[in-house]
């Protein structure tokens, strides 16, 4: 190659900077990576977004990290005085601080972290990340699911036995009806966002919640603009509706929930055949023969009843008697239909600002227009009820009976392939000392991931012991996250901390040891499935290596697999050899990593999709759903044991104007925020290609708002909350409720080719939203943090 003869090689790829995975195709100019273009070939690469288009500028950004670095100054100190060491000295020194560690106070003291793979390209290597850990011995990882996953995957792994939508993505090809619940793809996921619209093309339906008209909000037959974080009283409401006009699939609930499972007034708990006869099993639950008038039991084990389904009770009262006296009890079903009925639509008007008619229709339109595929995700996991928002929705999905049908969410096939994620490494008793787990028993300690608030007691209370090193691979705690003081302390106080990133951020300043990482364009990768599709699962695809390394950046699973011979797991690191464990990871499928070499564009490999797996039978069982009862699990007794409603009753916002009207006064809006379709999360305003296009941190608030503080669009005003207080510019939105602002997180980079400022991640003239957000008031199930209502107020700033 030179400049004589040149070389334009167009390379199909994809886009891993964000969780749509965009297939694409590459153009590299004389080794030079110059464009990125959607690849309609490919099942998720009917668009790109801007940063996708806009990615060379962050391979060649001049702030990108070349070199490990250690630091030579106290942190905390405005210079931490980085000096450049070699990759050995780097890599030998973690490696001897955490092996010191590890020996002194056992292997749970060394925290690892990283970024979202919803957010970055950690997606690659997360899996790597968590065999490394595991190898390590230590049970405490933290991948920001508090701010994003827990709530919906732990509620609908105790309802449905599944993470749900996640691990069943809504059917979009085939949907009736496609609701979006908290959830903008227009931002957050291209792939999504096209294949909606596609979809509505061909006549399905669009519901969305949120309160911002944004996005396909726009687009949609249905907007409901709940106010933040009652998000939980409108599904009570619709399954309330739903129950109430039949609007329901009965068979589903009778077949495959636990709604005919008897309950005992007396104690909330299930009614089991021993409470009846002494020899009765202790496993079998009871239901309702209306027929004969009688109870009948349930095999949760056999997954079938001793009478005829169609005779089962869904309603009713019933006194039994059983060993300790007559007890009265009641089908699961009436129960949640009882709860349901506390939330008429009048009722639901009141409490979220939709309007009843509103909520009628939609209730309708779910029924008429199904089957429903549904997706939910930001806008109601950073709730302080996230659990049993999830929970009430997963209801609601129930009764559409859609789960695992057709244009339903589906379970999409996946290829064959090795699990490399170490699971068995970790011995039950370390999983036993995961931070959290005395707290939150249902909560993400239970998957050995533990908790940002948790990390930091840990390591600046010692509770329940200490944490004293940190092995980041990406990620910005400060930014992202609650509580952002508190973490700046709990950072400032590690024995030992390393992190890896493409750039410096307010969270890797306070390392010990920066290593440098590269971009998804100068690494090669593995994907096994795109997850949102039959033809989209199919698809495995190594990605290329488009250019070499900036600097001296590494891969995140290079960089795993280099610390992993150095710490002494090089035998369950194929000795360092990675294309040795692609090999393991593929042998399954059948595809071979040559195959794939000679195939940028992916290999497809033949799979069909199965529907409703749940009515599938092995020597006549069911396999049912993995639930204690085997059933979709409406009231949970697993729930009630621990201690919080078996039921998911609607909970105000901890931090709202009904449940802290003593705040009403001084902070009468509601603060709610969203991502912005030019960043990611606290990356990418270094970009002069996206930064132009937003030079400042925006909250939007309604025209009566801004008239009543005397605030005109693009003033900076101070958003100010009982935990602090940060600046923005105002942005004025008419589509609003009037008492609802929405602002943005992440700023904190400068732009200096285009001139644009940095801000402050602490300190007054901060701009980073997390100083608003208190770590005080979260979800007792799965410790989601409320950053999407809180209550607030703007002032001008003069
Ligand atoms: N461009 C871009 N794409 C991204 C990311 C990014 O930062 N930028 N981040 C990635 C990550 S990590 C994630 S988790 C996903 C998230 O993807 P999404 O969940 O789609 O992200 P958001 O747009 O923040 O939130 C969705 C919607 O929730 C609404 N909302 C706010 N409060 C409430 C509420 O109380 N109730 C309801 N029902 N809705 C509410 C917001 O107005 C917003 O339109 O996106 C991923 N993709
Ligand atoms: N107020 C408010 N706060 C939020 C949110 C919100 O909507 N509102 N959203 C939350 C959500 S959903 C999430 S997931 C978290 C996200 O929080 P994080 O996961 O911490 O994501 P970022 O803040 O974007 O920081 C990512 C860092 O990882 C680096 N990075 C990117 N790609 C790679 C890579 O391939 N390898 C390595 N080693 N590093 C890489 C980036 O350069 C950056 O420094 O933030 C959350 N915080
Ligand atoms: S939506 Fe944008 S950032 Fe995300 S993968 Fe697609 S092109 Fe990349
Ligand atoms: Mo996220």
């Amino acid at each position: 190659m030179s400049a004589d003869n040149p070389t334009t090689e167009q390379v199909p790829s994809f886009c891993a900077l964000c969780i749509s995975r965009c297939g694409a195709i590459a153009t590299v100019e004389n080794g030079r990576f110059v464009a990125l273009k959607p690849d309609p070939s490919h099942p998720t690469g009917q668009a790109l977004c801007i940063k996708g288009r806009v990615a060379p500028e962050l391979v060649y950004h001049p702030d990108r990290l070349l070199y490990p670095m250690k630091r030579t100054r106290p942190k905390g100190d405005a210079d931490s005085g980085w000096q450049r060491i070699s990759w050995d000295e780097a890599l030998d020194t973690v490696a001897k601080k955490l092996t010191e560690l590890s020996d002194q106070y056992g292997p749970e003291t060394v925290a690892f972290n990283n970024a979202s793979p919803s957010t970055s390209a950690l997606s690659d290597s997360v899996d790597w990340i968590r065999r490394l850990r595991r190898a390590f011995g230590s049970p405490n990882h933290s991948i920001s699911m508090e701010l994003c996953g827990w709530g919906r995957y732990l509620a609908n792994q105790y309802s449905f036995g599944v993470g749900l939508p996640a691990d069943c993505m809504p059917d979009l090809e085939n949907a009736g009806c496609i609701l979006f619940w908290g959830y903008n793809p227009t931002v957050s996921r291209i792939a999504h966002a096209t294949a909606t619209v596609a979809a509505q093309k061909r006549g399905a339906r669009l519901i969305v919640v949120d309160p911002r008209l944004a996005g396909l909000a726009r687009k949609a037959d249905q907007w409901l603009r709940v106010r933040p974080g009652s998000d939980g009283a409108l599904a009570l409401g619709l399954a309330h509706v739903m129950i109430d006009r039949g609007w329901y699939d009965e068979g589903f609930v009778r077949n495959w929930t636990n709604g005919p499972l008897l309950i005992r007034a007396d104690n909330g708990r299930f009614l089991r055949e021993q409470d009846l006869a002494r020899s009765g099993a202790a496993e079998n639950y009871l239901a309702w023969d209306q027929t004969d008038g009688r109870p009948v039991a349930y095999d949760p084990s056999l997954g079938s009843y001793a009478a005829d389904n169609s005779k089962l009770a869904l309603f009713g009262s019933f006194d039994i008697e059983t060993l300790q006296g007559s007890v009265t009890c009641r089908p699961a079903f009436q129960l949640t239909t009882e709860l349901c009925g506390r939330y008429d639509p009048k009722e639901v008007e009141r409490i979220t600002g939709v309007e009843a008619d509103q909520v009628i229709r939609t209730a309708q339109m779910l029924w008429d227009a199904r089957p429903v595929a549904y997706m939910a995700w930001s806008g109601l996991e950073q709730q302080s009820n996230a659990t049993q928002i999830a929970r009430a929705i997963g209801l609601v999905y129930a009764l559409t009976g859609n789960f695992d049908a057709k244009g339903g969410n589906v379970q999409f096939p996946a290829a064959p392939s090795a699990n490399i994620q170490g699971d068995d490494m970790l011995s039950a008793e370390q999983r036993a000392k995961t931070l959290g787990l005395a707290d939150r028993p249902l909560g993400p300690s239970r998957f050995d991931h533990v908790t940002s608030a948790e990390i930091y007691r840990a390591i600046l209370d010692h509770q329940p012991y200490a944490v004293r090193g940190l092995v980041s691979f990406g990620s910005n705690l400060l930014v992202a996250h609650a509580d952002c003081e508190r973490g700046r302390e709990a950072l400032a106080a590690l024995d030992f901390h390393v992190h890896a990133d493409l750039f410096m951020n307010p969270s890797a300043e306070m390392a010990d040891i920066v290593l440098p990482t590269t971009s998804p364009f100068e690494s090669e990768a593995l994907k096994i499935g795109f997850e949102i599709s039959e033809a989209a699962c199919s698809l495995i695809q190594l990605r290329k290596k488009l250019v070499e390394p900036r600097g001296e950046a590494r891969s995140d699973i290079q960089i795993i697999f280099d610390l992993a011979c150095r710490l002494g797991f090089g035998q369950v690191f194929w000795d360092g050899d990675i294309d040795s464990a692609y090999r393991h990871q593929l042998a399954p499928s059948g595809v071979t990593l040559e195959t794939l070499r000679e195939n940028p564009a992916g290999v497809r490999v033949p799979l069909q999709t199965r529907y409703q797996k749940y009515a599938e039978r092995t020597d006549n069982v069911p396999r049912g759903f993995d639930t204690p009862s085997r059933k979709v699990e409406f009231y949970s007794e697993t729930f009630l044991k621990q201690g919080y409603p078996p039921l998911p009753d609607y909970e105000e916002p901890l931090v709202g104007p009904h449940s802290r009207p003593d705040l009403a006064s001084r902070y009468p809006l509601i603060l709610t925020c969203a991502k912005d379709s030019l960043y990611c999360e606290s990356q990418h305003r270094g970009l002069p290609s996206l930064r132009r296009r937003a030079l400042d941190p925006q909250v939007d608030l309604h025209p009566a708002a801004a008239a009543a503080r005397e605030i005109g669009p693009g003033d900076w005003v101070i958003i100010e909350t009982p935990k602090g207080r940060v600046r923005a510019r105002a942005r004025i939105n008419e589509a609003l409720d009037p008492q609802v602002v929405c602002g943005q997180h992440g700023w904190w980079q400068a732009c200096p080719e285009i001139g644009a400022p940095g801000f402050e991640p602490f300190g007054p003239d901060s701009a980073n939203f997390n100083l608003l957000i208190g770590h005080d008031d979260v979800d007792p199930v799965s410790g989601s943090v409320p950053l999407r209502a809180y209550v607030c107020e703007i002032k001008r700033l003069l």
